[in-house]
């Protein structure tokens, strides 16, 4: 799912600029044309208004259809993308606003007809005219109603435009654990992405993506924003973490750093945590070069025979793991 595409959206009176200011141009050029030796004034006067209605109602209606099929179907959407939205987001007011731009759509077309219908009665230029008028003060009324919507939903397009563009239906492993332990790192040197890496915590504010690929298959690497063991508290950043580890993730690999910027106790608590969400994980070790090799020994005796503390050894067991999987994408 990609919601880079989304189209900006603007005030509502750059669109009521734009339709009466094509309508008065559609007008000028009908009115270029030579008028036929046996059509009256009237008559051709009133092609002429209901060019400018149907102009009108053309422009905005097709402007406010872009909006709303450039937002995704978010009933159709899949279940990370919509926990995403309800966490960043107001979930009611974006469903709202879609259905108000629909709303002042219908509208803007029942008022085409019933002022067409009116201008097509009319009797003389000035009533033509009135009519015009009339319809012109609705439509610039109608838009105003919404106004507040087409703001709320430029507003969420442009929280929605830096969502990750996550494969949903392929093969996802999670890199997930406190901050700075060097997720970022294992994922820069699982993949080809250059995630931004630092030596202090919280770097990842969005999920990093990237893709390891063997000669059979491509899987799909999401390095998480770190996170503190506080499931009750969490932060937007922490929450798409979170997100990410319960909707995307059929593996997980949590990375433990044993050189205590974060104790021991406290990543296993967090590990212990996140076994219950009852999905493969499997422990990595970072900083094995800067950490003493008997704090690793003793770890892997104490807590956790199967840790995993290189890369190779690590990619190996995701490809083995994926290749398990009925979820492989060729
Ligand atoms: N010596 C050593 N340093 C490492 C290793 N892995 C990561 N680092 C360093 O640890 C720091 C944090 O690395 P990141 O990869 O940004 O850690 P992170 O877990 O993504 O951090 P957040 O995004 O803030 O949660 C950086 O300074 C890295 O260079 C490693 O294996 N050995
Ligand atoms: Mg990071």
């Amino acid at each position: 799912m990609n919601f880079q595409d989304l189209k900006k959206i603007e005030k509502y009176t750059f669109y009521i600029d734009l339709a009466f200011n094509r309508a008065g141009k559609r007008a000028d050029t009908l009115r270029q044309r030579k008028m036929p030796a046996d059509v009256d004034r009237v008559r051709w006067s009133k092609g002429i208004e209901e060019g400018k209605l149907t102009t009108v109602r053309d422009i905005i209606c097709d402007r406010l259809e872009e909006i709303l099929k450039s937002f995704p179907s978010i009933d159709n959407l899949d279940v990370f993308y919509v926990e995403l939205i309800k966490c960043s987001l107001d979930y009611g007011q974006l469903k709202k606003s879609l259905g108000a731009i629909n709303w002042c759509m219908k509208k803007v077309n029942e008022f085409h007809r019933v002022f067409t219908n009116k201008v097509r009665k009319a009797k003389e230029n000035k009533e033509m005219n009135r009519h015009r008028v009339e319809y012109y003060g609705r439509i610039s009324s109608l838009l105003k109603q919404v106004k507040n919507d087409f703001v709320y939903l430029e507003e969420a397009r442009r929280v929605m435009k830096d969502f990750p563009a996550i494969k949903t239906k392929m093969y996802t492993v999670c890199l997930f654990g406190f901050p700075n332990v060097g997720k970022s790192t294992i994922l820069s040197k699982l993949t080809t992405s250059k995630p931004e890496i630092n030596s202090y915590p919280f770097t990842t504010k969005t999920l990093n993506l990237g893709y390891l690929t063997d000669s059979y298959r491509k899987m799909q690497i999401v390095d998480t924003p770190g996170t503190l063991n506080r499931f009750e508290k969490m932060n937007v950043i922490e929450r798409q973490a979170y997100l990410a580890l319960k909707h995307l993730a059929d593996l997980i690999v949590y990375v433990f750093d044993l050189t205590e910027e974060y104790s021991i106790a406290d990543q296993m608590k967090l590990f212990i945590r996140i076994k219950t969400l009852e999905k493969p994980v499997l422990a990595y070790i970072t900083k094995t070069d800067i950490t003493e090799q008997e704090k690793i020994n003793e770890f892997k005796l104490k807590y956790q025979a199967e840790a995993f503390s290189s890369i190779e050894e690590i990619r190996n067991e995701i490809i083995n793991r994926a290749i398990k999987s009925q979820k492989i994408n060729l």
